[in-house]
Order: structure tokens, then C-alpha cells, then sequence
């Protein structure tokens, strides 16, 4: 309860920061783009889990609020990003009720002068399970305004093969669990190959998220995963210090 009034009056006042973590092209080891994370510090009880509070948000419909602050606030430090970079915002399943994402989003857009074309939105397997019509039919309306659409998370939650069938994402994340344990387990590696296999087969980008060593870059990159995301590339860091390492030469 306590914690809740506090998250109310921390999302007011704008609050919330944003960290940005790369992901990089396997090809050329650029940044292609960087998934804002939010980050809530507790003026008491310090650094809130983001995990915590998100659900904390769901809970209390709070995610709304929450969920514009972090969206225009991503598209607002994107464009001070260089111009090839886009952004990844994380989208609570939540957010797709009430059904006025879409103008949501194209109300940040125009008012930030984000480039539709360099916000990409992720999503979960979760999403898709309440009311698949609504969702799928609003996911076709933000990607109709040249928005990319990732389902993140890939492989952990109950996602069935089908809704690749019915809707096009432009990226699928495989889940970083898949990544820890990619050296000691054939059966990771078979999961990875066999998503890549998917991905290329039907026009995907392929990322893999949480790569901490160089050993599973090394498999990552065998078995064709065209981008990679991971502490080993970098921690999630502010816009400052992302904007500082866009301007490196790869
Ligand atoms: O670094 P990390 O601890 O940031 O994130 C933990 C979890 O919180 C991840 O599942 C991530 O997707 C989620 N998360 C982080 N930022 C946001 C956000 O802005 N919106 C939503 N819905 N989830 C977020
Ligand atoms: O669920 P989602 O994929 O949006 O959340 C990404 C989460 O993974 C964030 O909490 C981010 O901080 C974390 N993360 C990103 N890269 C790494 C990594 O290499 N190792 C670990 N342990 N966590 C990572
Ligand atoms: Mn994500
Ligand atoms: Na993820």
C-alpha cells in the first residue's frame, strides 16, 4: 500500500528513469538499437526492482501511467540518439486494454518527432493469451505506422508456433535462460538453432538477450543469431553514457 502511494507520486512527478542497454548487430558489431529499462529509485528504500514495480503497477492500474512516462520519455532521449539507432520499449500485456494504445503512441510520436520507424515496442508471450483478436488487431495498427515489434522473452512462456502464423513480428528475443546454459546443454543449442531456423525462414531478427561471456557470443554467433544483447556488450547505462558510446566507432 505504502510502496504503491509512493510509486503513484514517483510516476507524477517523473520520477522514473530510463536505462538503455545495446544490442548489437552480430554482422558489423554495431548498436542497431537500445531496449529502454526503468529504473525507480525509493527515496527511502533506495533502487526498487523493476520486476517489483511493474507488477506493483499491473496491480494497482498504474501500469498506464507508467507506461506513457516510460514511452515518452524513450522517444523524447532517442532523438538526441544518432538517427540509425532506434529505441525498445517493454509493453505490459496491461497496456493493450482499453484499447487506446495505438493513439497513445502516435500521440508520443508526433509530439517528440520520433521517427515511427525507430520505436520498436516488445512484447511477451503473456500478451497474447487474454484476447488474441484485440491484440493481434491492435499490434497490426502500431505496426501500420511503420513501429518494429518484438516478442520478447521467446521460448518461456505458453506462445504457441501459430501466432507467427497471424502476425508478423519483425524480431523474436530468444529468453536469456536459453543463453546460460548454451555450453553445457545440446539442447539449448538445438532451441536457439531452431529459432534462428524459424526466424530467417519467415523474415525475423533473431536476438539473444543476456550474453555475459564471450564463450556463448561465440555459439550465439555460430548458430546465427543476427543480433546480441548481454553485459558483455554493456550493462543498461543513461542516455548520457549510451549516447557517448553511439558516438565510438564499433
Ligand atoms: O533490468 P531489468 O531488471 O531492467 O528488468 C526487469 C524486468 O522488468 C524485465 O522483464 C523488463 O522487461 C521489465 N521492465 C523494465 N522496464 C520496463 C518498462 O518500462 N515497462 C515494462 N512493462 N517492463 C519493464
Ligand atoms: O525481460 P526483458 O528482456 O525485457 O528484461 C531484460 C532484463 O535482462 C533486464 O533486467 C536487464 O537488466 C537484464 N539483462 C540484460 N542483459 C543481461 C545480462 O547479460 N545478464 C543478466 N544477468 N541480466 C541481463
Ligand atoms: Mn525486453
Ligand atoms: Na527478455
Amino acid at each position: 500500500r505504502a510502496l504503491e502511494a509512493d510509486l503513484r507520486l514517483a510516476i507524477e512527478r517523473g520520477e522514473i528513469a530510463l536505462a538503455y542497454q545495446p544490442i548489437v548487430a552480430t554482422a558489423t558489431g554495431q548498436i542497431t538499437s537500445v531496449e529502454a529499462l526503468a529504473r525507480w529509485s525509493h527515496p527511502v528504500h533506495g533502487p526498487i526492482p523493476p520486476d517489483l514495480f511493474v507488477s506493483l503497477a499491473e496491480e494497482s492500474g498504474l501500469i498506464h501511467a507508467l507506461g506513457a512516462l516510460v514511452l515518452r520519455r524513450a522517444c523524447a532521449d532517442a532523438t538526441n540518439f544518432a538517427v540509425d539507432v532506434r529505441v525498445a520499449v517493454n509493453l505490459s500485456p496491461l497496456q493493450f486494454q482499453g484499447g487506446a494504445l495505438c493513439e497513445q503512441v502516435r500521440a508520443i510520436l508526433a509530439e517528440t518527432g520520433l521517427d515511427p520507424h525507430r520505436l520498436q515496442l516488445e512484447v511477451t508471450e503473456g500478451l497474447v493469451i487474454r484476447d488474441v483478436e484485440a491484440t493481434f488487431h491492435e499490434l497490426n495498427r502500431l505496426r501500420a505506422q511503420g513501429i518494429h515489434i518484438h516478442l520478447d522473452d521467446f521460448g518461456v512462456g505458453y506462445s504457441s508456433l501459430g501466432y507467427f502464423q497471424r502476425f508478423r513480428f519483425d524480431t523474436v528475443k530468444i529468453d536469456k535462460s536459453f543463453v546460460d546454459t548454451i555450453a553445457t546443454s545440446a539442447s539449448a543449442r538445438a532451441i536457439i538453432g531452431a529459432v534462428v531456423g524459424l526466424g530467417g525462414a519467415l523474415g525475423m531478427k533473431v536476438v539473444a538477450e543476456g550474453v555475459e561471456e564471450a564463450a556463448q557470443m561465440e555459439l550465439l554467433v555460430a548458430l546465427g543469431c543476427t543480433h546480441l544483447q548481454g553485459y558483455l556488450f554493456s550493462r543498461p547505462v543513461s542516455a548520457e553514457a549510451v549516447r557517448a558510446l553511439l558516438a565510438q566507432p564499433a
